[in-house]
């Protein structure tokens, strides 16, 4: 009998693609949105086009209570405002009011700006259906990883999660994914995520700060340079009982694959292999890639492939979560390239 070599399941829903945020600001240039429905579709079509790799699979809807778990109620409460907006129209918040000194009323789309933390996310009618839609897409493939069903998972979550914190969003983030799938595998064992997107996944620090269940890790490029400014320095290592469990690897402009597999050796894998977790969830950002438009490192559509297989040589059930990456004509295949590597 001929044993069938397993696939890694692969989630994604078409409503995910609803959503087309227009543009945003560059240095006072009116820049095309980078996170924009392009980017899931290079995505698809390459992981499509790898039928022996891959078995592509639509998620159920989201539990609302899992959502919840992860969002403050403000939050939700705002996306469903927004979900009443004209079509055509989108909210860019411009205001950012001290949290201590405002209040708030998200039943209204002006006081966004308290729950976001930067100008270049739009709130439009179908932002909610498109990211609970990506969050989806993120559960179904963290239950296929609770559920025993499968080693790797992956889910094209567009739009992305990382920056994205229990009550605010940003950097294209709504709701952060990697955050809702490590909630559920918390109930199991000890959880892992490890973020290799070009910028520091804020968001999900700040949920597991405190947490010495979930270790978080991120290499990005400099903050003090990057995007998201204010976050991803070396000193932030977690608070309280979480004090040791966050970790955050800065890397120099036009980092190439030998100096960021060493940061891998020498300075990540150590500290997951010290921790002892039972899962890892991947926040996958492929704007490290050589040609992307935002990030600034020097990878190599080949080098992905290299940093799968390391990754995957922790022997740990993995979901690995889309983030950016904005040269969309080669999207796709750094996808399957990284993707690869796991097999
Ligand atoms: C998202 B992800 C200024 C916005 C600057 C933001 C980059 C967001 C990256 N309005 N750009 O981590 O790939
Ligand atoms: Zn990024």
């Amino acid at each position: 009998m001929k044993k069938e070599k397993t696939k890694i399941p692969v989630y994604f829903h078409t409503k995910q693609m609803e959503f087309h945020p227009k543009y945003e600001w560059a240095l006072g240039n009116r820049i095309k949105h980078p996170e924009s429905t392009k980017r899931a579709e290079s995505i698809f079509k390459a992981i499509k086009s790898h039928k022996e790799l891959f078995d592509l699979k639509e998620p159920e809807r989201i539990p609302l209570a899992s959502i919840r778990a992860n969002h403050s109620y403000e939050l939700v409460t705002l996306y469903n405002s927004a979900a009443s907006l004209p079509d055509g129209q989108a909210f860019y918040p411009s205001v950012f009011p001290d949290k201590k000194k405002s209040r708030p009323d998200p039943t209204n789309i002006k006081h966004a700006g308290f729950y976001c933390f930067d100008s270049g996310t739009p709130l439009d009618s179908k932002t909610w259906l498109a990211a609970s839609w990506s969050a989806a897409s993120a559960y179904a493939a963290g239950e296929e990883i609770y559920k025993g069903r499968s080693s790797v998972a992956y889910a094209i979550s567009r739009p992305p999660g990382h920056h994205a914190s229990k009550d605010s969003y940003g950097g294209y983030c709504y709701f952060n994914n990697a955050a809702i799938v490590a909630k559920l595998l918390k109930k199991k064992g000890r959880v892992v995520i490890l973020d290799i997107d070009f910028h520091h996944g804020n968001g999900t620090q700040e949920v597991f700060y405190k947490d010495d269940k979930v270790l978080t890790i991120s290499i990005h490029g400099d903050p003090r340079d990057y995007f998201p400014f204010f976050w991803g320095f070396s000193s932030e290592i977690g608070a309280g009982k979480g004090e040791g469990y966050n970790l955050n690897v800065i890397l120099p402009p036009k980092t190439k694959f030998p100096a960021y597999k060493k940061a891998l050796l020498e300075t990540v894998f150590p500290t997951i292999k010290r921790f002892e977790p039972d899962y890892l969830i991947l926040s996958a950002g492929f704007d490290t890639y050589k040609l992307d438009p935002v990030g600034d490192f020097l990878l190599e559509t080949s080098d992905f492939e290299k940093i799968g297989k390391l990754i995957s040589s922790l022997d740990l059930p993995t979901v690995v979560l889309q983030e950016g990456g904005y040269f969309t004509k080669d999207l796709g295949k750094n996808a399957v390239s990284l993707l690869r590597g796991f097999v």
